[in-house]
């Protein structure tokens, strides 16, 4: 007995760079949730969900407890914070990449260079992994935000950090040497959805995907 009248629970973020695509991609699917975007929780008038509105960071975790059966996120949230929940389609939206930065005028030629490196970011884990699979040792230094002016105030020799148009690495004297993750928002899910709400998610799936074929 779920104790929610077997509605379907979806978290997206509540304001930011997803925001408004995760809102119009459930328009889209014909979805109305137009009753206060503003508040922690939402109900859809004409389909059983209930939409929660939170910080990006958060959905792994909340899909991963079953507080939300379902989450909009970042593959770059998801896989940074290796919670245990299931990718389920790619969005479309919310593209970009996380990418290695330095220094203009410094030299790189390859992963190589990174060595011994200290490397400023926001994605310790996947920095990391990226590291030991090129067998790589160099220091990784997590900051939470503004990454990006890291090199420039003496605190690392490199970055990594999100890359959409570039600008933001061009106007702090940076330049992109690899690309570690390339990233769009996608549909999570809790692993142990029961069969009911299992039957929603699949009608979801089947309006987000005919969405997504309508704009090809
Ligand atoms: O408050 P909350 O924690 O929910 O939001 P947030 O501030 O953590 O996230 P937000 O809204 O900035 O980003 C949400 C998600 O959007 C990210 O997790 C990515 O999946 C996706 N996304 C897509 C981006 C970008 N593009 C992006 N360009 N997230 C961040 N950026 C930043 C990047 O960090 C850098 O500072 O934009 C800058 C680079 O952009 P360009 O265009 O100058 O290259
Ligand atoms: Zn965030």
């Amino acid at each position: 007995p779920s104790g929610d009248g077997g509605k379907l629970k979806i978290a997206i973020q509540k304001s930011g760079r997803l925001h408004d695509d995760s809102i119009k991609l459930l328009k889209e699917c014909g979805i109305d949730i137009s009753n206060g975007v503003n508040k922690l929780k939402s109900e859809a008038s004409n389909f059983p969900l209930e939409v929660y509105f939170l910080r990006d960071d958060d959905i792994p975790q909340y899909v991963e407890d079953a507080v939300a059966d379902l989450g909009f996120v970042g593959e770059n949230v998801v896989y940074e914070k290796e919670k245990q929940v299931e990718v389920v389609e790619k969005l479309g939206f919310g593209k970009c990449r996380l990418s290695i930065a330095v220094r203009r005028g410094e030299e790189y030629d390859k992963i190589s260079s990174l060595q011994g490196k200290k490397i400023a970011t926001s994605y310790p884990v996947l920095v990391k992994k990226f590291l030991d699979e090129n067998n790589i040792t160099a220091e990784i230094h997590e900051i939470s935000g503004s990454v990006e002016i890291a090199p420039g105030i003496g605190l690392a020799d490199a970055i990594c950090d999100l890359v959409s148009s570039g600008s933001t690495l061009f106007m702090n004297g940076l330049k992109e040497t690899e690309t570690i993750l390339n990233s769009q928002a996608v549909l999570i899910k809790n692993k142990n959805l029961d069969g009911e709400k299992q039957n929603l998610l699949n009608k979801l799936l089947f309006r987000i995907q005919s969405v997504k074929k309508a704009k090809n």
